[in-house]
């Protein structure tokens, strides 16, 4: 049940430290290290008439975020592909999980490497236990309808067409059957990389990543099997947009990896059906994008914009170790709908790429009055136990809290006050300090004997029950004198405003 509040926790958690590291530092002389001196090589002609070799290739297909291989082929062949659509259970979110309509058993679907000028022979097989009949729509195919009309297979059927790769590029697939707006939104989306003849320049990592919008009848992280919502979908208010077709897919032991010198490409697609991307990596400039899939790149490159059925391929070289959050800077969707996955880099330090945080003092600030927004949420019936209370509390408390309280609830000395041991609290009782929690704190206040001045942020966007459990947590931490608060009680403070 704890495990509930992990990744929103996480997502809060890293996502403003990052944001505020990322907002305050400058890193001086990070471009000039980054300029590519060499240019692509000069395409070869393309050779669309030879005949197909006798010996088939067979494609390596590889699941989300793995890249097959380069081809490393001099000469084109015929590529046999075998996909299988599968209909799947798998989670959405921590709690949460969706039948998934899916190419090859994934969200998105494997991912296919081919070479300009292949004869590509498609094998689409549609699974027995499907429910459905399903095709497939590849934008790097020329002819009516990607294969779609093709490809149409009922379940327990398989379908062959080929195509020529005419175009290299980086390419969705998605299906096309009827409703297909439907099918794309259950996770039916892909990938197929057509390599210019003269391959791709090798680096160090390759990864694929995929953005989709998800619409469930239930809200971003209700429990259990979701159900889809065909109004939402056309509204396009998604409940989920997310990389890689779950919450965290790309999170904790899940998150891209590279060492420092580094250089990482990403093959980025948006699967849809609805949203555009604002794709974007906290705490790197892409040094080279190859933006809408296709073969004219850009320089130096804060944040790419790809369509739904579109991609881009983004290269960069990483300087400095860390941890680098792949965010939709959309900045809702990173922070409240779950489109956010990380890179860490691991090595040596670089103190003149990146010096770290060198002084902290207080600075003047006005403060600000609490402000209530008013918000009120339906009471939802807790059954939480207080064990269970204090674990998702202290998750929600190293996102919201530790940056500044710290993980031992030590605080900071003359800045910011303790919540370990703090006779504030004991002082004010659970409506009082539930009060400051959701409206903030401003002011001179004494905890302890020592006096502070300066700004507690409101956090009256938390729910109830996150709030229910922070407080649960505090007061239960550290040497504090206990106490269980209900999502009950943090409504009844919540509706009484600012005491
Ligand atoms: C951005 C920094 C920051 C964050 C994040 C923050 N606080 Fe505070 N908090 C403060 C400051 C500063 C004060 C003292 C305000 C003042 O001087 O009037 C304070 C005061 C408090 C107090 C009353 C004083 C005490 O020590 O008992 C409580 C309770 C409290 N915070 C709880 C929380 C909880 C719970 C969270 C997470 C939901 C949180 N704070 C997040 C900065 C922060
Ligand atoms: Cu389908």
């Amino acid at each position: 049940m704890p495990q509930q509040t992990t990744i929103r926790t996480l997502h809060t958690g890293v996502l403003a430290l990052s944001l505020a590291t990322f907002a305050c530092q400058q890193a001086p002389s990070r471009n000039a290290a980054r300029l590519r001196l060499s240019p692509p090589a000069p395409s070869a002609a393309l050779d669309v008439t030879s005949p197909p070799p006798d010996q088939p290739v067979y494609a390596t297909l590889t699941s989300p975020p793995h890249v097959p291989p380069a081809t490393n082929r001099t000469r084109p062949a015929r590529v046999v592909v075998n996909l299988t659509v599968k209909e799947v259970v798998q989670p959405m979110a921590d709690g949460a999980q969706y039948t998934f309509w899916t190419f090859g058993g994934t969200v998105p679907g494997s991912f296919i490497r081919v070479r300009q000028g292949d004869l590509v022979e498609f094998h689409l097989q549609n699974d027995a236990s499907s429910t459905m009949p399903h095709n497939i729509d590849l934008h790097a195919v020329t002819g009516p309808g990607g294969g779609a009309p093709a490809s149409f297979t009922a379940p327990g059927h398989a379908s062959t067409f080929s195509f020529k790769a005419l175009s290299s590029g980086l390419f969705v697939y998605h299906c096309a059957t009827a409703p297909v707006p439907l099918h794309v939104a259950n996770g039916m989306y892909g990938m197929i990389l057509v390599e210019p003849p003269e391959g791709l320049e090798p680096v160090e990592h390759e990864y694929y990543v995929m953005e989709g919008d998800f619409y469930t009848k239930g809200k971003y992280h209700d429990r259990g099997l979701q159900a889809f919502d065909m109004q939402k979908g056309i509204e396009a208010r998604p409940t989920y947009v997310v990389f890689n077709g779950a919450e965290g897919s790309l999170l904790g032991d899940k998150a891209l990896q590279a060492y420092v010198g580094d250089t990482v490409r990403i093959f980025f697609g948006v699967g849809g059906p609805n949203l555009t991307s604002s794709f974007h990596v906290i705490g790197e400039i892409f040094d080279r994008v190859h933006f809408e899939g296709g073969t004219a790149f850009q320089n130096n490159v804060q944040t790419t914009m790809v369509p739904a059925g579109g991609s881009a391929i983004v290269e960069f070289k990483v300087q400095v170790p860390g941890d680098y959050p792949i965010v939709d800077h959309s900045l809702f969707r990173a922070f409240n709908q779950g489109a956010v996955g990380m890179l860490n880099v691991k090595g040596p330090e670089d103190k003149l790429v990146y010096s770290g945080k060198q002084a902290d003092a207080l600075a003047k600030q006005e403060a600000a009055p609490p402000k209530d927004t008013g918000a009120v949420e339906p009471l939802a019936v807790s059954t939480l136990t207080t064990e269970e209370r204090m674990a998702a509390g202290q998750q929600l408390f190293a996102g919201n809290c530790a940056a500044c309280h710290q993980a031992t609830g030590s605080g900071l000395p003359g800045t910011i006050p303790p919540l370990a041991g703090s006779d504030y609290l004991v002082k004010s009782g659970k409506d009082r300090v539930l009060s400051v929690a959701l409206n903030g704190l401003t002011g001179p206040i004494k905890v302890n004997g020592n006096g502070y001045n300066s700004v507690m942020p409101a956090w009256n966007h938390l729910s109830n029950d996150e709030l229910a459990n922070i407080m649960t947590y505090v007061l239960g931490s550290w040497g504090n004198s206990g106490g269980d608060v209900s999502p009950a009680d943090v409504a009844r403070v919540r509706q009484g405003g600012a005491i």
